[in-house]
């Protein structure tokens, strides 16, 4: 043990933990590298060459079982190269060179440029006091920390201390709640523009210190289990998330149909209700996808069953909705009512499906339907069983499924109102697949569970159609079954400011498809916040406005016209730009690099973007900066290096500077970096209202510059099979010449469309001419139309050249525009 004493403001830690002193033996079994430390045996084992995996259970040697979080699968192949020296072990992959300290035992990770990247912190390292099992590393000069999931507060987290314990939390969270409903024991570390990731994959109660009050270490460490978790080396931010993704899953494509605009309210509770809303958006024309029903549907809250009162015909209704074009989502909650004549009370009883006490008898907790029993999601039989019981809504048409209290929240008691924090007793035995375990040792997996469940079953029943699931509560890799929103925040500015580093953060933990209730869900919602929130909405991934019961009501059309006009507008910016949005979907479902981007992500080399919490990027060119405040009609706006363009004016900007930008309420500041080439389509007023034959395609010429369209039927799993089409554009520009290239990478699904309408924005002059594979095109007057003929014509005033041409797919077409002067 070390002798020097550790003060942590004042406190000394090492009065507190006992930690590992030297290594007393060690062994290698291919990637496996053991560490005996007394009675304690340190697993170090290299997954990848970029990823190493370090276990430690005090006194025991931990066993390598990961939790349902993990999907990677070993690879004995990776290429090590180990040497022992006295006093320590060299491991050397292809990327890292990582020394393993014998006196005392410790770790230090460099890259081949010999920085360090990450080394645990010299005083102790891994370390326990009493059940709970802690890691110490050092903080790295400047270093920031992002990802941690669904959190309060700022975008880096640095000099904070979180903790990971699903939580539902009704009384409004502040920069200092501590805990939300999904926990994602994971963050990024970057220091001199390097970055790397720390996954602790476990799912009780955890701990992150990440320097509160000091500048020397950060900590991490878990209540129960064992201590184990995943180095991973970036050095790009964007690398790191994509490794954490191979390890614990990407996000499989959502319908298209769940990228739409949502609409919901505790509750819509009648058929009339619900239908009088459905033609409210078709007749004012505000596109909308999706209506959810809340717990009021329900008979009794019983899960699975309908208040046919209220309800007389949910088949009927939701067919006459679906040929309206909306989608019901409807509520689904774990709890099942105790009701000895309920038969899926009856069924889980009989087949032994539920959470149980250590004697064997069910654990019964009080939730909406009163008294009710807890599947047991920790086993695969129940899972199953839960997953098929969702025939009754697919027989009936629903294609998505909303899980609340999946934390899981139970009342506390009925006296003081129920509604308190609280959760199913801790000593609930889980079957865990097999290897029981306490509820206080897997709480935090309770909700992912509920989701896979969920997930899985409707796939099942849906033959070959995506379905969707949110949830509210979360783990690590939540993100292969449902998209998630950010729970129960207020109608005030606050936290729609806070949405943003949430959301953003959320990204950066694997989890791509997430958003808040645009609008606010407690509270009164008022026109202005609502018109801010819902242009907000327009760009983060998951874009839902919901309600709580008895507030004023927030329909696009409920605080008047005025605000009605603009969020209208902007909701239907949402459909013009989806092309672009589900190609960026799809990249994010390969790569895991998330759809809504903290500017860090793509400018980890930039120190001004380190903790910018009310900006962000979609994708990589639309950079958004949201008015978080009301009664504001200008704010400052961070522009990164590059050029950009306002949205609206087309005013150009060099950035690496800040501007002043007007924004009054119609006005939500949006620019486009110079080289972006976005695809944008007619509004619809549903996904596959209408087919769309042609694409108009926003082009900023930059030097050099590419981008790849993902299409396919966008509610199957064909593209699975390879039936999708990928069409790649490529730009380039010396000022004279632009050079516009479109081939098709692939065919396999039939898009039917016709025509592009491409536009050339920021030309300097009308060009001399403008060729098609080498033919020229005739020049016509603007908005003249050629059927079936390629064509150009210069708008002088917006300084936009339209090349307007045939989609010869699967032939490649070169556009030439000559004598350009474009910028
Ligand atoms: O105890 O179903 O976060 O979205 O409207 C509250 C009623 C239960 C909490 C969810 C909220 C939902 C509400 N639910």
């Amino acid at each position: 043990m070390n002798s020097e004493v550790i003060m942590d403001r004042g406190r000394a830690i090492e009065n507190d933990y006992i930690y590992l002193g030297n290594v007393a033996e060690y062994v290698q079994n291919e990637n496996l590298f053991r560490f005996r430390c007394g009675k304690t045996e340190v697993l170090i084992k290299v997954l990848a060459e970029d990823i190493i995996r370090i276990l430690m259970k005090p006194n025991e040697v931990p066993s390598l079982d990961t939790t349902q979080g993990v999907i990677f699968k070993d690879n004995k192949e990776v290429e090590i190269n180990a040497t022992e020296f006295e006093d320590k072990v060299i491991i050397n992959t292809n990327k890292l060179k990582m020394q393993v300290n014998k006196i005392p035992f410790g770790v230090e990770i460099y890259d081949y440029e010999g920085d360090l990247i990450y080394k645990s912190y010299d005083k102790c390292f891994l370390g326990w006091k009493g059940k709970n099992i802690a890691c110490f590393s050092e903080i790295r000069e400047e270093e920031r920390f992002y990802g941690f999931g669904e959190k309060a507060g700022t975008l880096d987290k640095r000099g904070e201390s979180l903790s990971m314990w699903n939580t539902d939390i009704f009384d409004p969270h502040n920069p200092h709640t501590k805990e939300l409903y999904v926990s994602i024991p994971f963050f990024i570390g970057l220091a001199k523009g390097k970055s790397y990731g720390i996954f602790l994959d476990n799912p009780s109660r955890t701990h992150f210190n990440m320097g509160e009050g000091q500048d020397k270490y950060y900590s991490f460490e878990a209540e129960a289990g064992k201590l184990d978790y995943y180095f991973i080396y970036g050095p790009e931010m964007k690398r790191v998330v994509s490794r954490y993704t191979d390890i614990t899953g990407k996000m499989p494509l959502p319908p298209k149909w769940a990228l739409g605009y949502h609409q919901s309210k505790y509750s819509y509770s009648t058929e009339e209700e619900v239908k009088e809303l459905a033609n409210n958006f078709r007749k004012k024309e505000i596109p909308c996808d999706v209506i959810h029903l809340d717990i009021h549907y329900m008979d009794e809250y019983r899960v699975f069953t309908w208040n046919l009162h209220r309800f007389p015909d949910p088949e009927k209704m939701i067919q006459d909705l679906k040929e309206m074009g909306f989608h019901i989502v409807n509520i689904v909650n774990p709890g099942v009512k105790k009701d000895p004549e309920y038969k899926y009370y009856v069924e889980g009883m009989l087949n032994n499906y539920f959470c149980k006490k250590i004697d064997g008898s069910a654990y019964i907790g009080r939730v909406w339907p009163g008294e009710s029993a807890f599947p047991d999601f920790t086993k695969q039989e129940t899972r199953k069983w839960w997953g098929k019981n969702h025939k009754a809504f697919t027989d009936i048409g629903i294609e998505g499924i909303w899980n609340d209290m999946n934390e899981p929240a139970v009342f506390r008691d009925e006296q003081n109102g129920g509604l308190e924090d609280k959760t199913m007793d801790l000593d609930v035995i889980h079957d865990n697949d097999g290897k029981p375990a306490t509820h206080r040792e897997l709480h935090n997996l309770y909700g992912m569970l509920v989701s896979r469940s969920t997930y899985e079953g409707l796939k099942g029943l849906l033959k070959g159609k995506r379905p969707f699931v949110l949830t509210r509560a979360g783990y690590s890799g939540i993100q292969r079954y449902a998209a998630v929103w950010t729970g129960d925040n207020r109608s005030f500015w606050e936290h729609l400011s806070m949405t943003m580093p949430m959301v953003m953060n959320m990204g950066l933990s694997g989890i791509p498809f997430a958003g808040p209730d645009a609008g606010g869900f407690m509270g009164n919602s008022n026109g202005e916040l609502l018109t801010r929130w819902i242009q907000l909405g327009v760009f983060t991934p998951f874009f839902r406005n919901h309600n709580s019961i008895n507030q004023l009501s927030q329909e696009p059309w409920a605080f008047g016209e005025k605000y009605e006009k603009i969020i209208k507008e902007y909701i239907r910016l949402r459909y013009k730009l989806m092309p672009h949005l589900y190609s960026i979907f799809y990249e994010a479902s390969i790569t895991g690099i998330p759809v809504m981007r903290p500017l860090v992500l793509e400018y980890q080399d930039d120190p001004e973007v380190y903790n910018l919490n009310d900006e962000f990027l979609v994708g990589d060119s639309i950079l958004v900066a949201p008015i978080c405040k009301p009664d504001t009609k200008f704010r400052v706006v961070y522009l990164p290096k590059g050029i950009w363009y306002d949205y609206w004016t087309k005013e150009k900007y060099v950035g690496g500077k800040y501007i002043m930008i007007y924004a009054p309420l119609d006005r939500l500041p949006i620019f486009i970096k110079r080289g972006a080439i976005i695809p944008m389509a007619p509004a619809l007023n549903y996904m596959g209202e209408k087919e769309i034959k042609e694409l108009t395609f926003e082009i900023y010429a930059d030097t050099e510059s590419r981008y790849t369209l993902y299409e396919d039927d966008g509610e199957t799993f064909e593209y699975e099979e390879g039936k999708y089409s990928l069409t790649y554009f490529e730009c380039k520009n010396n000022e004279k010449q632009i050079i516009f290239k479109i081939s098709s990478q692939k065919t396999d699904f039939d898009t039917g469309r016709e025509r592009y309408i491409l536009k050339f924005n920021d030309m300097e002059k009308k060009p001399e001419e403008v060729k098609c594979n080498e033919k020229m095109l005739e020049e016509v007057e603007e908005n003249q139309m050629l059927n079936g003929k390629n064509y150009w014509y210069f708008n002088g005033k917006e300084r936009v050249l339209y090349v307007i041409i045939k989609d010869s797919k699967p032939e490649a077409d070169t556009i030439i525009v000559n004598d350009t002067c474009a910028y």
